[in-house]
């Protein structure tokens, strides 16, 4: 069965994996038909700027701006700021880009002028012609704090960038969670009548899409809301496509699966998630997933040309409209 066009559809996505398969999604739905909500735990402020690299991820790849080779950042850039703050004794282990950097300046701006994140990313996906709506998942600040095995707390680009995911991580912490509201887009998405599938996208699940889930409401709309909420695996053959997936799943003590990633889900968010995407090379995993009660389907999830992206958002939202 087809998705129909009088449906709509929200994506939930952290950075370079979720960004795939939401263009997959834009390229399949009409403009008003699609939101997207960013994760923003991993938004911190730094050198002055305000950074918020996950929506900056998924805003560079609806507008095709995205740094094909490193996944974040605009494509064609140089390094000329970087350099000169290096050369001054600063802090340059966050790569910012000269032309990354004119978002940053922008969005720091807008937001000391007392705009709030929501309307910033509204602004800038309007100057980048972007039709489908991206919006945080909240306009309070929250920022994941990632536990390690040596004790430390770390913000999470000083574990993520910084410390290149060295640290052994025993948890993770929202911090500021308890007091944030879901955004307005976000909200509005979640209580939208059509709304027929949610897409948890293939980002990391501990620090991408927990943040997002666990904004206080969300689960509360889901739960009356009637569309089917999928999750598309980001483990593939035991491996995460990009990122410390795997390696936070193996310091955590659970095994590097696809299996272990729905079982996450399952019982994270109890009833909540009705589908899995597996990926071919996991299709021996099927039975397992199926038995926590989740409906799966295996299909290709390895996005290299932007035809596999269209491909998997269709087969997704095919799958929404099967389990509705
Ligand atoms: N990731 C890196 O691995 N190294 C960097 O220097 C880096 C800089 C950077 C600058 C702007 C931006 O929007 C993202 C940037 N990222 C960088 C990516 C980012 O830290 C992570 O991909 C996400 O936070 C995780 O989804």
């Amino acid at each position: 069965m087809s998705f129909s066009s009088q449906s709509s559809c929200l994506a939930i996505s952290g950075g370079v994996g979720g960004a795939k398969l939401a263009l997959g999604l834009a390229h399949m739905l009409e403009p008003g038909k699609l939101t997207i909500t960013g994760n923003t735990g991993d938004d911190f402020v730094h050198l002055g700027f305000f950074i918020s690299p996950d929506l900056d991820t998924v805003m560079y790849t609806l507008a095709d701006l995205n740094n094909k080779d490193l996944g974040w950042g605009q494509e064609g850039e140089s390094w000329n700021f970087l350099d000169a703050v290096k050369r001054m004794g600063g802090e340059s282990w966050f790569r910012l880009g000269d032309r990354d950097i004119g978002t940053h300046v922008v969005r720091t701006q807008m937001l000391a002028a007392g705009k709030s994140l929501s309307e910033v990313t509204s602004h800038f996906c309007k100057q980048l012609a972007i039709k489908h709506r991206l919006v945080p998942m909240t306009d309070d600040p929250v920022a994941t704090i990632v536990h390690t095995r040596a004790g430390e707390k770390l913000a999470f680009q000083h574990y993520f960038v910084r410390d290149e995911c060295r640290p052994e991580v025993t948890g993770f912490v929202f911090s500021g969670i308890d007091e944030a509201k879901p955004a307005p887009g976000f909200i509005a998405a979640l209580v939208d009548p059509t709304l027929a599938a949610v897409i948890i996208c293939p980002s990391n699940p501990f620090v991408s899409v927990d943040p997002v889930l666990k904004v206080p409401g969300v689960m509360d709309a889901l739960n009356s809301s009637k569309a089917a909420v999928i999750a598309v695996s980001p483990i593939v053959g035991g491996q995460a496509l990009k990122g410390p997936a795997a390696k936070m799943m193996a310091e955590l003590g659970m095994p590097q699966t696809a299996l272990a990633v729905a079982e996450h889900y399952a019982t994270q968010y109890p009833g909540q998630v009705h589908g899995f995407v597996l990926d071919e090379q996991d299709r021996g995993l099927r039975d397992e997933v199926e038995s926590l009660g989740l409906s799966t389907i295996v299909t290709n999830t390895v996005m290299v040309t932007l035809q596999d992206r269209m491909d998997l958002a269709e087969a997704v939202l095919d799958f929404s409209s099967e389990i509705t």
